[in-house]
């Protein structure tokens, strides 16, 4: 196959250099028989043959989506791409999904970030088999932000993730609307996948104990390295990490600091100034990036680092701009973005007696938390919260490698990090849901478990580790 010419080879990221070294909507939505929603939509998991380059054609699976009831911009396809439609809604929206399965195995599609029941959230106990279809109904409580969904079946998230299995949820909201950001056509959200395929062009999945990498970069569910052109304005710039394994580590090709507007949770209280930062496994970044002042025909990169390395070592472009002759809308970032009420340890009903979590790998059980791997029913005292109470969970990560810890349910926040060796860059600000551990890390984070009583999981979003079984199930009760 004709990949090379537009290949992104990592053979600088290798993954040995590692192994050196809000608040929310209080009221609860009772779904029921009365429920009656504002928007339906059906997602069909299926295979797919889409061309990614003019040469060949690769087979996977995508979700095909198709509105029923509801705005014609609640769902927006990406031409030329393996992901599913880009799905958005309004905080408050009620929304009913219709998943089916038409994979030639069981699936179930969880809504990464969003506070939804356990009936809702896509555990591995709700996986249905092929064609089969699950029905979901709840009320969209998130506020403005990028979210996704992906599939969430015990022991084959990463296979199904990997072929293709995944799209955007934006959630709108009024706080956001009312604060001028760029919009409309300068407002882009990008998806970046690494994927490997073989000498057919068919995707080559290649699970291992560090996770399944891949050697050409995907964007947008396609092959990159198109020059993006953009007006003399204001752009907002989102991105999710949807690889299985990868964390990247970016900066501007142009030395300039990137605005940080927003999290995994939507918008922060205040601009973030970064410069190199990590992107780790379904971790979001939102940010602004001004080329008002910028020549027709000037570039601009987003580049990717080796994890260790510093600005100004090597690095390769992930994203590049390119400015056109057009004047585009210029904005300016506002004093105060989305306040959002900040834990403080006092709240925590553990504040003398902070739950810890270990992750490692055990003999004979693969990748574990303390010790233990996934097991479908179970959950220990520890793993059990009593509803309504605040808590500080810390997480060591005394390993070589990094594991992005993702807890579902309400999002958290960061309340200390300390690190060892050359790791920084970690997105810590504002509300999160996944909190990456480079080699090293010791995190603390803070989290109310106050909207809904059930069975939730908290685990590595190392897809493969996730799947060998760095998953455990919590309780709120
Ligand atoms: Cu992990």
């Amino acid at each position: 196959m004709e990949l090379s010419r537009r290949n992104f080879l990592y053979s600088s990221l290798s993954i040995s250099t590692l192994a050196m070294t809000n608040s929310f909507a209080s009221v609860i939505e009772k779904v029921d028989s009365t429920f009656s929603p504002d928007v339906i939509i059906e997602l069909t998991a299926q295979e797919n043959r889409v061309s990614l380059t003019s040469d060949f054609s690769t087979m996977l699976w995508s979700y095909k989506g198709r509105l029923i009831k509801g705005p014609q911009d609640t769902l927006s396809e990406i031409k030329g791409s393996y992901l599913g439609p880009s799905l958005q809604f309004n905080t408050g929206d009620k929304v009913k999904i219709i998943f089916r399965n038409k994979l030639p195995e069981s699936s179930i599609i969880h809504w990464h970030g969003l506070d939804v029941s356990h009936e809702n959230d896509g555990h591995p106990h709700f996986a249905v088999n092929t064609g089969e279809s699950y029905e979901y109904n709840f009320v969209v409580q998130n506020r403005a932000g990028m979210y996704w969904y992906h599939p969430h079946p015990h022991g084959r998230t990463g296979k199904q993730v990997f072929n293709g299995l995944a799209g955007l949820f934006i959630v709108r909201d009024q706080v956001e609307k009312k604060l001028t950001l760029p919009n409309n056509d300068q407002e882009m959200n990008f998806v970046f996948q690494d994927r490997l395929f073989d000498k057919q062009g068919n995707i080559d999945y290649r699970p291992t104990m560090m996770g399944a990498h891949g050697n050409v970069l995907m964007v947008n569910g396609k092959i990159a390295g198109e020059t993006i052109s953009v007006k003399q304005g204001t752009y907002r710039i989102r991105i999710l990490n949807g690889c299985n394994a990868r964390v990247f580590n970016l900066a501007l090709s142009n030395g300039l600091k990137i605005s940080q507007i927003g999290s995994d949770g939507g918008l922060l209280e205040k601009v973030n100034e970064l410069e190199l930062f990590y992107l780790a496994p379904s971790e979001r970044v939102d940010f602004l990036l001004d080329f008002s002042e910028m020549k027709t025909g000037e570039k601009v990169s987003l580049d990717m680092y080796n994890l260790s390395a510093k600005l100004g070592d090597d690095s390769h472009p992930v994203l590049e701009f390119e400015v056109n002759n057009l004047k585009g809308e210029r904005f300016s970032i506002p004093e105060t973005l989305a306040p959002y009420k900040k834990l403080k340890r006092s709240e925590a009903v553990n504040n003398i007696n902070i739950k810890k979590f270990e992750l490692v790998m055990a003999h004979g059980k693969g990748w574990t938390i303390n010790g233990q791997g996934y097991e479908a029913d179970r959950y220990e005292d520890y793993e059990i919260i009593n509803f309504g109470d605040t808590e500080i969970w810390e997480f060591y990560n005394p390993t070589g490698m990094p594991h992005p810890m993702h807890i579902h349910g309400t999002p958290f926040q960061i309340l200390s990090r300390t690190s060892v060796g050359p790791f920084k860059g970690s997105l810590d600000e504002g509300l999160k849901d996944t909190v990456l551990l480079m080699p090293g890390d010791r995190v603390q984070i803070i989290k109310e478990f106050n909207t809904f009583k059930g069975v939730f999981l908290y685990h590595c979003h190392n897809l493969e580790h996730e799947d060998f079984s760095m998953m455990r199930n919590y309780k709120i009760v």
